[in-house]
């Protein structure tokens, strides 16, 4: 096939670099891509699947999250300034959690003249045009480009996936006028090879051996991490370690991946445990964790050593972040994790003082196990860590769970049972609203698997539902969610009275603009969009509401289940 314009030119490329999806919301600038989309279908040539979204925050969430289980970017396409803003919080969210993906937004054309140019046509074409438009992402993309003439296409295009994916990856951001779109393609000198994502790097041998020896010395370590657990590599290497070294592994602070079962004895059970942990330990290896303690509720020993192992040890995206590190690692996390246990083993096979000291821990583990408190019994008024009890009777071992719990989210991480990599994931990241969005993301990564949200109310509405619950059924993407609905913002409410424990809210029992009384019915929202819907309010009920949810979505149809809690 001859191609005809730049904008076919464009989507022949995102497909040719591996693009899946292309989540589109579209517009007077979107024209040529649309139409490049059918022709290129017709021609036989491979396109990626093009999604409408009818909220672009939406989209964005659903590509971070198939990052999150692929580690695949796909492409976002929204309308000039307006859909580029309508990202949202979402766009904080793909920084934090370093999801690669390509976000391409058009512009509005540059010439005046009517026809197959592209050129402007319509008033909103004038009021579109603003002085800074990538300015609106500037702050947390990780690369920004414009498409500004056809020859420059497959070398922005495969640079972009090329950035995107790569480690620490993030979003990369292109704008492209509608008349470069309209423009006829330069296809002479076109390539889509030569753009490699690096391989991941390789901890420091020096460093490793130091860290190794450290462990092997302690009497008190902790291993610290949050995301590293999002690959199969990653579980792994962090179990092998904790295997051998019977250290106990937290990352429930600023929570994250399943890193090692829950069910494992290294696998600390709450917060609480992990301050303990970390206050005590003499060697501290933090793998790709952001947060790996609270400063303000945690003192560290005077001798305590700190190792840091991240793909971006300094977090340049970060203003201030001044853990107090003796030795840092740039160096991929289950990469690291993996040397550093291969070296332990050796120093172990070398030393059986270390053998056994290593061995003695294990056991100590093990031991300590058994005494982990039971699942909250199922009865009376509901409760958040109810609803686990209840998750865990009704969900398998591979269903995949998208956490958006907010001051529920201990109730997750502590009391939903998770034993298999990927198999927990959420944005871990400031921006609420993520949830259904991701849940989407998720599901079109895993269609063989189920997927359950558990989102507050307030991160519910956040959401979009309207739009996602939508986009459940044009997409055939089921899953299920499940509000954990205490009427309102919680976590707006608590800092109130812990900053004013005496004062006027605290006396109230309540802070302003913090409680619904007006919520929508949830369950009627399902149902005007084509959701089945459940109201729990009662524990007993929970279970067999639950069931008939995911009966819904097997069969699928996303459901919502509203489980009403009363908390302060
Ligand atoms: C986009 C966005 N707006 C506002 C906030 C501030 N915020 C953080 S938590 C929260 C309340 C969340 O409510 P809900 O999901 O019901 O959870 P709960 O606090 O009740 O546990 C708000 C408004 C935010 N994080 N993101
Ligand atoms: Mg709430």
């Amino acid at each position: 096939m001859k191609l005809k314009t730049t904008a076919e030119h464009l989507v022949y490329l995102l497909g040719a670099h591996g693009i899946e999806y292309l989540f589109l919301n579209p517009g007077t600038d979107t024209a040529p891509v649309q139409e490049a989309v059918y022709t290129l279908t017709e021609a036989g040539l491979p396109v990626p699947a093009v999604l409408l979204s009818t909220f672009e925050s939406v989209s964005l969430a659903a590509a971070h999250a198939y990052w999150n289980m692929t580690g695949r970017p796909q492409a976002v396409f929204v309308h000039v300034d307006a859909g580029t803003q309508n990202l949202g919080a979402m766009v904080h969210n793909v920084l934090r959690g370093r999801a690669g993906v390509v976000v391409i937004a058009g512009k509005t054309p540059y010439g005046e003249e009517e026809g197959p140019s592209g050129g402007r046509n319509a008033p909103i074409q004038w009021l579109q045009d603003v002085p800074d438009q990538p300015g609106i992402i500037r702050g947390y993309a990780k690369w920004v480009q414009e498409i500004t003439r056809p020859d420059m296409l497959d070398r922005a295009i495969g640079r972009a996936v090329q950035v995107a994916a790569s480690s620490p990856a993030g979003m990369a951001y292109l704008t492209v006028s509608r008349d470069v779109l309209m423009d006829p393609p330069r296809v002479d000198h076109s390539r889509v090879t030569g753009f490699p994502v690096p391989v991941p790097a390789a901890p420091d041998p020096a460093a490793v051996q130091q860290i190794a020896a450290a462990l092997a010395a302690a009497q008190a370590p902790v291993l610290v991490t949050s995301r590293v657990g999002r690959t199969e590599a990653g579980f792994t290497a962090v179990t092998a370690l904790a295997d051998l070294a019977g250290l106990p592994v937290t990352g429930r602070l600023d929570t994250g991946a399943v890193n090692i079962s829950s069910l494992h004895p290294a696998s600390l059970p709450n917060q609480a445990a992990a301050a303990a942990a970390v206050s005590a330990a003499d060697v501290i290896l933090v793998v790709e964790s952001d947060v790996p303690w609270l400063p303000a509720k945690v003192t560290l020993r005077a001798d305590v050593q700190v190792f840091h192992v991240d793909p971006d040890p300094a977090k340049v995206s970060m203003p201030l972040w001044s853990y107090p590190v003796d030795v840092a690692v740039q160096a991929d996390g289950a990469a690291g994790l993996a040397a550093i246990t291969a070296e332990l083993a050796g120093i172990a096979a070398a030393k059986p003082e270390v053998a056994e000291r290593l061995a003695d821990r294990v056991a100590a583990q093990r031991e300590r196990v058994t005494a982990r408190p039971g699942p909250e019994p199922l009865e009376g008024p509901l409760t958040p860590r109810g609803v686990m009890t209840g998750l865990n009777q009704v969900i398998d071992a591979e269903d995949i769970v998208v956490e958006e719990a907010v001051t529920n989210a201990s109730a997750v991480y502590e009391g939903l049972e998770r034993t298999r990599p990927g198999t927990l994931t959420g944005p871990w990241a400031p921006g609420l609203g993520w949830a259904l969005g991701g849940a989407l993301g998720v599901k079109l990564a895993r269609p063989d698997r189920r997927v359950i949200t558990v989102t507050g109310d307030g991160a519910f509405l956040f959401g979009v539902p309207t739009s996602a619950l939508m986009m459940a059924a044009e997409w055939g993407t089921p899953f299920l969610a499940v509000i954990l609905n205490n009427k309102g913002y919680r976590a707006s409410r608590l800092p109130v009275y812990g900053l004013f424990p005496d004062g006027a809210s605290a006396r109230r029992k309540t802070a302003v603009g913090t409680r619904f009384s007006w919520a929508p019915d949830y369950p009627a929202l399902a149902a005007a969009c084509h959701a089945h819907g459940e109201r729990v309010e009662k524990a007993e009920d929970l279970v067999p509401a639950l069931r008939r949810a995911l009966e819904a979505v097997d069969a699928g149809r996303a459901a919502v289940v509203e489980c009403v809690t009363e908390q302060d």
